[in-house]
């Protein structure tokens, strides 16, 4: 495979450890698909005192990011990309209740999920962690989330917000769809809707009526803070 995609490092990384740590063996921890290695060495990360982004960003993501260009090269195939995924998710787990901010009151509820017809959730997740450190309260929804299920939990948690996520040029799709279906069940003023995923756009949620895009994980959470202050309709 000398020709294929090769493992990025990130820029300065020895910078953001303690001198004589090595992030190559989780790269290829996650590379590989090997979970239990993964979690291992996370943690590891953790108690030597690691800042848990610097976790994400410099321990897990070159491995994650090195067989998603493999994928897209179809150099790999689902399998593989899956078993990555799990260790990617492995070491997410570990990572998110140290960044979950300890907020007496939330700043607000967001609802979220990968829309009908979508396994992809890397993303969201990610989305979901951030949104907990800034204090929001957040209910996760997984994937392949059908319009009902986002309707009856904003309805049930009086949602403050809710964001669909979509990888796949066919399911942002149902992120229209499911905006329609907020509009006809009467909901779509208590609520401000973010999207977000690959290809989607700003233009692209214009275009369906949505209240925001987020780029990413970083930028969801500003569009988040900003938007939940704005006026909406209350729930009953
Ligand atoms: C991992 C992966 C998979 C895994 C998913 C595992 C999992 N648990 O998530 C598996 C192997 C299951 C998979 C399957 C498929 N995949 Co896939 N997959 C990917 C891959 C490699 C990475 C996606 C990812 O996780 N990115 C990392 C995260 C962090 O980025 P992100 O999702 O964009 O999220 C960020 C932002 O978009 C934003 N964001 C995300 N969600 C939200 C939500 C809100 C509300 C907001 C505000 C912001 C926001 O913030 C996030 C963090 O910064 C991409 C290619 C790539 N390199 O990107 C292909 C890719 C998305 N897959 C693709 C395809 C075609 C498929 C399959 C159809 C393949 C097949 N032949 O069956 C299936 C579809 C299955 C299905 N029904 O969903 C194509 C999509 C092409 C297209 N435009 O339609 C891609 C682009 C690969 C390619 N170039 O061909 N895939």
């Amino acid at each position: 495979m000398s020709n294929g995609p090769s493992l990025q490092m990130p820029d300065g990384w020895q910078t953001r450890v303690p001198p004589g740590w090595d992030w190559s063996e989780l790269w290829v921890a996650v590379e590989k698909g090997k979970h239990k290695v993964a979690h291992e060495i996370v943690q590891k990360a953790i108690d030597t005192g690691i800042n848990p982004k610097t976790i994400l960003d410099d321990g897990l993501f070159p491995g994650f990011n090195l067989q998603g260009e493999r994928f897209s090269e179809q150099i790999i195939f689902i399998p593989e990309m899956l078993i990555t995924a799990r260790a990617m998710k492995a070491g997410l787990a570990l990572i998110r209740p140290l960044l979950a901010a300890q907020a007496e009151k939330p700043v607000g509820t967001f609802v979220i999920g990968t829309v009908l017809g979508d396994m992809h959730d890397i993303g969201q997740s990610i989305v979901t962690i951030m949104l907990e450190n800034a204090g929001f309260k957040v209910l996760n929804l997984g994937t392949d989330t059908h319009p009902d299920k986002f309707i009856n939990t904003a309805r049930a948690e009086k949602a403050d917000l809710v964001g669909f996520s979509a990888l796949l040029s066919t399911t942002i799709y149902y992120q229209k769809v499911t905006i329609e279906e907020f509009v006809k069940a009467g909901l779509r003023n208590k609520v401000k809707i973010l999207v977000g995923g690959a290809p989607t756009s700003q233009q692209w949620a214009d275009e369906i009526g949505a209240d925001g895009w987020g780029k990413d994980a970083m930028l969801a959470v500003q569009l988040a803070k900003k938007l939940v202050n704005e006026p909406r309709e209350p729930w009953d």
